[in-house]
């Protein structure tokens, strides 16, 4: 299955400032094995340009902004991340581009599986073949 979609997440909040959790199976629909963050990204970086075939994943810009650039080898869509409390949830062939990183952007990613280069299609065209021959 090949998809992506915003997860807004529930702000518990009280006077002494704001908490949000993300739990395997609720608001995260995977089983988490991997969690890995982007910082420090420098102006004008432009990062990901990559699909992959079976990775399950939700990044959450915790700090800061970011805009990630979605395409399903048929139509390309830009989604900006710019709350703690949206979660960009990524599915199957998808290729993904991040781009407009504040100075500030801390992008926190939860993965559903160890970090695997076999799973990468870094590839373009390579990347539309297999996505002709998924849909
Ligand atoms: C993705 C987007 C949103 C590791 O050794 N372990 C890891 O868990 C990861 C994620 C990366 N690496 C190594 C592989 C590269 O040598 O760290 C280096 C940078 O990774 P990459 O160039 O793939 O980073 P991005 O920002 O282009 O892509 C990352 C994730 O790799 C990718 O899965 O969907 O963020």
């Amino acid at each position: 299955m090949t998809s992506y979609k915003l997860v807004d997440f529930k702000t518990l909040g009280d006077e002494r400032g704001s908490l949000i959790a993300i739990e395997e199976g609720y608001n995260a629909p995977f089983d988490i094995k991997r969690v890995y963050y982007i910082f420090g990204t420098k102006e004008g970086v432009e990062r990901g340009f990559h699909a992959h075939i079976n990775l399950k994943q939700m990044a959450i810009a915790v700090k800061g902004s970011c805009t990630f650039v979605l395409d399903d080898g048929t139509k390309k869509e830009e989604v900006k991340l710019d709350n703690p409390n949206k979660g960009l949830f990524i599915e199957g062939l998808i290729w993904r581009e991040m781009k407009d990183f504040s100075e500030d952007c801390v992008l926190v990613v939860l993965a559903s599986e160890h970090y695997d280069e076999s799973d990468y299609i870094r590839d373009y065209d390579k990347f539309l073949e297999e996505a002709k021959n998924d849909s």
